[in-house]
């Protein structure tokens, strides 16, 4: 059996305590996208464990494994398992062979890049996840299977770092050092190969799941990131480079369809929204200045409002976990879940946070979009597929462009009084306060889909299981 763990929205849901939660009942881990792009937080008997590549069940003795559909950065690979060895843990981590590499030259383009893009920016983390992703799909890549093997390896750089060297150099005008070094990548990233040789960390990823799945285990497929920070299902360009909806955790593993159809897949909900990096919002309240500067300009939105996102974004602890940038926050988003829900074929949901919002007068949530014409510019407006002026959307439009045209249309909820949480977490389901379940029940309903678990706290104590 399958439990493939998704993000609906744009990352960070608290996917962590979810994946801890189930965790339990698998036998294996597998992430199947990303690299240390994903910041977990993993809280055990009171210790804080940070991740942001090893698979979090490997904190808690299961294997770990990072898919094909990764791309893994060997220095943070290594680490990690090294400081949760000095806590005293055995992390069992597998990487596939025909994983991707970050190399050196990858975070540095990622950087360079990310400048020269300026308003295109995706607000990216820097670690050279996109241009890893682009040499993967321009067949210049160099895999996991490839550090096992110095000849290959040093063949794939002969070919690969001289462009590099020369993007870097000639047209992005910037020096370059030892990162588009041929022998320097060589000499450290055949050692990183001997190292993984030596602990027999590398696996043929899709036979090694199967196995385990035919010998009857349970199987965790971890995603991170978000469905709206997917590069397909996504809002394009302000997006990461895989795909964490649910078919990428099939292509990301070597497990069919049909194998990851049979399990569960369960979409872990933010009851509110929270971004870092860039891209439109509707729900948004206020604005990180940095990163919205004509928020006010555009929006009108007042004094409260600002309040208000600060209130949430303090709460909820909501600065980015690998860079520490505040967050933009904003009210629930349901024409973002309904297009989710869709994207991923959802079996259940784990809806987190809810105690962030508690204490608030009302709650508010986008529950559709009206599209407003008149902020269309006129290039765009030709070939628009789905919106007329002042007709109301239910769903994601296709573009980022027409997605930004949006207003959102909201519902307003009765609040939630702040409650011992982790009383109603032993309690159960009907301890949560009548006005948070009216609020739960309602995103249950619109999207046809049964809630699982409700997360009051970051510690894996702190969720409520449906029964
Ligand atoms: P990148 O570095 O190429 O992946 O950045 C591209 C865009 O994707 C956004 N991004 C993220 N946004 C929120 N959370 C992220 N990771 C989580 C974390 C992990 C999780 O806690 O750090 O939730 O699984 C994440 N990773 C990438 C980024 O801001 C750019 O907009
Ligand atoms: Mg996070």
């Amino acid at each position: 059996m399958t439990v493939t763990i998704v993000g609906s929205q744009l990352g960070d849901e608290g996917k962590g305590g979810v994946v801890d939660l189930y965790g339990d009942a698998a036998d294996v881990v597998a992430r199947y996208q990303g690299g240390d792009n994903a910041g977990h937080t993993v809280v055990d008997d009171g210790e804080k464990y940070k991740l942001s590549l090893v698979p979090s069940g490997a904190v808690r003795g299961k294997v770990g494994v990072l898919g094909n559909g990764c791309v893994v950065n060997p220095e943070t690979l290594f680490d990690e398992i090294d400081t949760l060895r000095e806590r005293g843990l055995e992390p069992d981590v597998r990487v596939a062979e025909r994983a991707h590499v970050i190399l050196p030259y990858h975070r540095a383009l990622d950087g360079i890049e990310e400048e020269e893009k300026e308003d295109l920016a995706a607000g990216t983390t820097k670690r050279g996840i996109g241009p890893t992703y682009e040499d993967k799909a321009g067949r210049r890549g160099v895999r996991i299977g490839d550090l096992l093997d110095p000849e290959v390896l040093r063949e794939r750089l002969e070919y690969v770092v001289p462009q590099k060297k020369a993007l870097a150099e000639d047209v992005f005008g910037k020096e370059t050092g030892e990162e588009f070094d041929i022998d320097h990548l060589y000499e450290t990233y055949r050692e990183y190969g001997e190292r993984l040789a030596e602990e027999n960390m590398t696996v043929d990823c899709g036979s090694f799941l199967q196995q385990h799945i035919d010998d009857g285990d349970n199987v965790m497929l971890e995603g991170a990131q978000g469905t709206s920070l997917d590069i397909d299902h996504g809002v394009y360009p302000y997006v990461t480079s895989s795909n964490p909806t649910s078919g990428g955790a099939t292509v990301g593993t070597g497990l069919g369809p049909t194998v990851v159809g049979k399990g569960e897949v369960v979409g872990i909900v933010k009851a509110y929204l929270s971004r870092v990096g860039t891209g439109p919002l509707p729900t948004e309240l206020g604005g990180v200045e940095d990163q919205t500067p004509d928020y006010d300009d555009e929006t009108g939105a007042g004094d409260d409002e600002e309040e208000l996102a600060t209130y949430i974004r303090d709460e909820g602890g909501e600065y980015g976990t690998v860079t520490g940038r505040p967050r933009r926050v904003g009210w629930l988003d349901m024409p973002m879940l309904r297009h989710a829900a869709r994207a991923n074929g959802f079996t259940g949901l784990a809806i987190n946070h809810i105690d962030v919002l508690a204490g608030l007068d009302e709650v508010k949530v986008g529950h559709s979009y009206e599209f407003d014409a008149a902020e269309q510019s006129s290039a765009s407006n030709q070939n628009s597929t789905s919106s007329d002026d002042g007709e109301e959307i239910f769903t994601m439009p296709p573009t980022t462009e027409q997605w930004g045209r949006c207003e959102a249309t909201f519902r307003t909820f009765d609040g939630w009084p702040e409650v011992d949480w982790a009383e109603v977490a032993a309690e159960g389901y009907d301890a949560v306060p009548e006005n948070a379940r009216t609020y739960l029940e309602y995103v249950s309903d619109e999207l046809d889909t049964p809630i699982y678990a409700i997360g009051v706290g970051p510690g894996r104590e702190e969720t409520v299981v449906v029964e």
